[in-house]
C-alpha cells in the first residue's frame, strides 16, 4: 500500500489470475477506472497475488490501499457495532480507483452503491488513506440507517458521522505505519503543507470549521458544520485540555471554560452508531444529536451513568445545551 505498509488483501482466484474480490467481506471488488469518471472500469487481477509496490507509479497500488481500507471498515462495523455490512445484510459495495486525471477527492454514491476515488495532485496522492476509506463507506452506512438530508445541520452531522467513524477505522486497524489519529486526511497532504484536512480537537485549526454550535452554523458548507459533533467526539473520548494520542498533541477547548472527562474513543463510537441507527432521523439537527446521543448512552451504560454524564458535559462543551 502507499499510506499503510505491507497489508494482506482478501483475494480470489479466477482462472489463471487473481482478483481484487474479498470473499470473506460479502465479496467486495476494487475495480479501475483508468481515467473513466463513469462506469465501472475493470476488475483488478494480478498473476501472482502479489499487488503494488507502495508508490502511486504502479497502478495497484492505490486500489491495495482501497480494498484494504474498505476491508477494515467492513471488520470495524462487524467487530466494534455488530453490523454485516453497510446495510447490515452482509452485502458488500465495492470501489473505483483512478476516476478522472489529477482529481483530489473521494466520493459515495448511493446509485452505484460503491465508493470512488481520484488520485489527488499530480495524480502522486490518491485519496485511498484509511481514515477517508472510513469516511466514505460510512457515507454509506448513514444513508442506510439515519438518512441524515445533506444540508444545513443535519449535513454537518452526516459529515461528522463520517469522519467520528472513519477514524474509528484507523485507530481500530492500529496498523504500524498509519497510527490512529483525529485527524482526517494526514496521509493525503492535500495542501502539499502537512497538514490535515480536518481536526477534531479543535476543529477551527482548518481555518474554517465551527467549534461550538451557534443559530448559524447551518449556514456553513457540511464539512465544516460537521465541527461541533466532531469536536464533541473528541471530548467525548479523550477528555478537554492538552493530550498526546500515538505520538499527536492535541489541545481541545470549551466553549464555557469547563473540564470534560473523556471516556475513551470505544464507548463514544458506540454511543455514536446506536444514536445514528437508532435514534436519528433525516432531519435530526445538533439539539437532536444531543436528545439521540443521551438515549443510546442510557441503554447502553445506563441513564445516570458516568458515560451518560459524559456525553452531557461533551455536549455542553461544545455549545448544544
Ligand atoms: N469527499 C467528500 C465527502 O465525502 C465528497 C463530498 O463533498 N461529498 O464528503
Ligand atoms: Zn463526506
Ligand atoms: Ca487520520
Amino acid at each position: 500500500s502507499q499510506y499503510s505498509g505491507t497489508v494482506g488483501l482478501g483475494t480470489q482466484a479466477g482462472g489463471s489470475q487473481f482478483e481484487l474480490n474479498d470473499s470473506l467481506r460479502g465479496g467486495h471488488k476494487t475495480y479501475d477506472l483508468n481515467g473513466a469518471t463513469n462506469g465501472t472500469g475493470s476488475l483488478f487481477t494480478d498473476a501472482d497475488d502479489t499487488w503494488g509496490d507502495g508508490t502511486a507509479a504502479n497502478r495497484q497500488t492505490a486500489a491495495v490501499d482501497a480494498h484494504y481500507g474498505a476491508a477494515v471498515t467492513w471488520d470495524f462495523y462487524k467487530n466494534e457495532l455488530g453490523r454485516l455490512g453497510i446495510r447490515g445484510d452482509g452485502a458488500a459495495a465495492y470501489s473505483r480507483v483512478h476516476y478522472g486525471n489529477a482529481y483530489v477527492n473521494a466520493f459515495w454514491s448511493d446509485q452505484c452503491f460503491c465508493m470512488t476515488y481520484g488520485d489527488g495532485a499530480g495524480n502522486q496522492k490518491p485519496l485511498t488513506s484509511l481514515d477517508v476509506a472510513g469516511h466514505e463507506m460510512t457515507h454509506g452506512l448513514t444513508a442506510s440507517t439515519a438518512g441524515l438530508r445533506y444540508s444545513r445541520e443535519s449535513g454537518g452531522l452526516n459529515e461528522a458521522t463520517s469522519d467520528i467513524l472513519g477514524t474509528s477505522v484507523e485507530f481500530y486497524a492500529a496498523n504500524a505505519d498509519d497510527a490512529g489519529d483525529y485527524l482526517i486526511g494526514e496521509k493525503i497532504d492535500i495542501r502539499g503543507n502537512g497538514t490535515p484536512l480536518r481536526y477534531m480537537d479543535k476543529p477551527s485549526r482548518d481555518g474554517n470549521s465551527a467549534d461550538y454550535w451557534s443559530r448559524t452554523v447551518g449556514r456553513l458548507d457540511v464539512h465544516y458544520s460537521s465541527g461541533p459533533a466532531n469536536h464533541f467526539f473528541y471530548l467525548l473520548s479523550e477528555g478537554s485540555g492538552a493530550k498526546t494520542v500515538n505520538g499527536v498533541s492535541y489541545d481541545s477547548p470549551t466553549y464555557d471554560g469547563s473540564t470534560v472527562t473523556g471516556i475513551g474513543r470505544v464507548k463514544a463510537y458506540k454511543i455514536w452508531y446506536k444514536a445514528l441507527s437508532v435514534y436519528m432521523t433525516s432531519s435530526t439537527d445538533y439539539a437532536g444529536a444531543r436528545t439521540a446521543t443521551l438515549q443510546a448512552a442510557a441503554d447502553l451504560y445506563g441513564s445516570g451513568s458516568a458515560e451518560h454524564q459524559a456525553v452531557a458535559a461533551a455536549w455542553t462543551a461544545v455549545n448544544v445545551k
